[in-house]
């Protein structure tokens, strides 16, 4: 027998999420939990020997651990060549570009992004495919059937390969390229955005901002780009050295996680003009004003509007996608640009066709996801980078470009309800009730609010066809509001169920009323509607995003 071959037992329960195989770090580190789901990934790819793969992870704890099991089971099945993030760091919009930049044939990314880190956090595994974009349905279906019968994997003999120097080093007969992690993405960012008007705005006296890196990924690259090519004071960028436990904290940029940042954006003796935050792997953004919160729809529809001011898309925008339950902001931007604006399931891995075949430029999520053609991940620095360049082009502060562009498209109220750690057979029942009574539902009426579809959705890929079921519960209303729920695929811990609210507001006077009291007849409708306390327990979400 091969003396690098291992005999295993096959795990049931390796199936990947929205976002890659999430799980306790503990199970991570349960006897061959992580060589199997490796195996099992290259057990489906096609042309893996010989091939050019990347690997890096956000830094979390079993990081490491995990990158020396990694590159010798990458030696021991063939695998030419590894481009590994020196000291294991590839924020996931990174490695995304370093994939397509070096033509790999994918790239194997260590996250479980906003979810906290640490020996009692999470860890992750995603693969990437060579268009830098998350694998598609497709393979993740694969790689879950072949981890339900896999009985042996191959690694080479324990021996550490050093992974803080740039340079290369041999593992058998595998080679490892140690590359800087920020240097590749660092250009490309120069090359998408105007620098000079950007360090021209940073550099001003009427300009003031805070980025937090959250104890994350971001730490290097913000300071590489914000601060040495941008001009930055260090000062201004917080949280900047990644730590494997993100300090206790959640690496989650919203309002309620990234505490230190708003508290100093939403200081009444004066807080910064402009604030930003992004998450464990760096691929989301929040993006903040004087006292002044920007919804992720929002902040997709804004950037699609002007996407012209940025040098990179002066010649305008092909097409929009947003998931399913982002709110409908963006639509209204793409029907006045007379381009179209596709809907699709909650998950990045849906927007890889249309970019590669060039139906879109933006897509976008709720969940603080934005990001455009030049990789295949959402990227959270590139949405701070806009927003900076548009600041810069218009001279005005985050607010004021929110409100003028609700003054012309109209508003999207817009707030999701979480549920966590629910037991799964509770989020199963509301799920189930819904499903039950999709057909009852059109038609009915209250109070002022008239149901006009009901359905669960279906997305078909316009590309190669492929269909994606049980995306999502739609409720939409005749004027146009929505109450969607589903079901969290990157959770840990129970199940947890997401309630999306949304109602459009034309009118101007209306711009400026409290997000929940505006929506409140829809809240409350839609806890009705799923039977939620009666099926659950739960009187109230646990999060309100
Ligand atoms: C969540 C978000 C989804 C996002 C996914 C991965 O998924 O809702 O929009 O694509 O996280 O983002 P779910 O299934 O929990 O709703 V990240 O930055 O955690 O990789
Ligand atoms: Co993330």
């Amino acid at each position: 027998m091969d003396s690098n071959l291992k005999r295993t037992q096959p795990f049931k329960d390796q199936q990947p999420g929205t976002s890659g195989l999430r799980k306790s770090v503990k199970y991570f580190k349960a006897e061959n939990y992580l060589q199997n789901f490796i195996q099992s990934i290259f057990n489906s790819l096609e042309d893996l020997e010989g091939s050019t793969l990347v690997l890096g992870g956000d830094g979390r704890f079993f990081n490491r651990e995990a990158i020396q099991i990694i590159l010798r089971m990458a030696a021991a099945n063939g695998v030419g060549e590894v481009l590994l993030g020196q000291a294991g760091i590839l924020s996931t919009p990174a490695a995304s570009h370093v994939i397509r930049k070096y033509k790999a044939l994918g790239g194997i990314l260590l996250t479980a992004s906003h979810n906290p880190g640490g020996p009692d956090g999470d860890f992750g595994v995603k693969f990437n495919i060579s268009n830098g974009g998350p694998a598609p349905e497709k393979l993740t279906d694969a790689i879950f059937e072949e981890s339900k019968q896999l009985k042996e994997y191959k690694i080479e003999k324990a021996q550490v390969t050093p992974i803080d120097q740039l340079g290369s080093f041999k593992l058998a007969e595998m080679n490892i390229k140690v590359i800087d992690p920020v240097i590749d993405y660092a250009d490309l960012m120069e090359s998408t955005f105007d620098f000079p008007a950007i360090k021209e705005l940073i550099a001003s006296a009427d300009f003031s901002m805070c980025y937090d890196a959250m104890s994350a990924v971001t730490g290097p690259y913000a300071t590489e780009i914000l601060g040495s090519r941008l001009g930055l004071d260090t000062n201004a960028i917080i949280n900047t050295q990644p730590l494997m436990n993100f300090g206790g904290r959640h690496p989650d940029p919203n309002l309620s996680t990234a505490k230190q940042l708003v508290s100093k954006m939403y200081d009444k003796k004066g807080a910064p003009n402009f604030g930003a935050a992004s998450d464990g792997d760096g691929d989301r953004h929040m993006i903040l004003g004087d006292y002044f919160f920007v919804n992720p729809s929002d902040s997709l529809a804004i950037l699609a509007a002007n996407a012209q001011v940025i040098p990179a898309y002066e010649e305008g925008i092909k097409g929009i996608a947003r998931s399913m339950p982002t709110s409908q902001a963006a639509d209204k931007v793409a029907e006045k640009l007379g381009i179209p604006c596709f809907e699709t399931p909650t998950g990045w891995k849906f927007f890889g066709n249309l970019l590669d075949n060039d139906q879109i430029t933006f897509c976008g999520e709720e969940s603080f996801g934005g990001g455009a053609n030049h990789i295949r991940e959402k990227d959270g620095l590139w949405a701070v980078l806009f927003w900076l360049n548009l600041i810069a082009v218009k001279q005005d502060s985050v607010e004021n470009i929110v409100r003028k562009h609700w003054a012309e498209y109209g508003r999207n109220y817009y707030s999701r309800h979480d549920y966590e750690r629910l037991p799964n057979k509770d989020a199963d029942n509301v799920m189930r009730h819904l499903k039950s009574s999709l057909t009852l539902l059109p038609g009915m009426q209250f109070d002022t609010l008239r149901i006009d579809k009901a359905d669960d959705f279906t997305y078909i890929d316009p590309i190669d066809n492929s269909i994606s079921e049980n995306q999502g519960i739609r409720i939409i209303f005749d004027n146009g509001s929505r109450i969607i729920y589903r079901l969290s695929g990157t959770g840990t811990e129970g199940a947890t169920l997401r309630i999306y609210i949304e109602r459009f507001e034309g009118d101007i006077e209306k711009h400026d009323l409290d997000i929940q009291e505006t929506l409140t007849d829809l809240i409350q409708l839609s806890v009705k509607l799923a039977k939620v306390v009666e099926l659950t327990g739960k009187s109230k979400p646990s999060a309100i995003v």
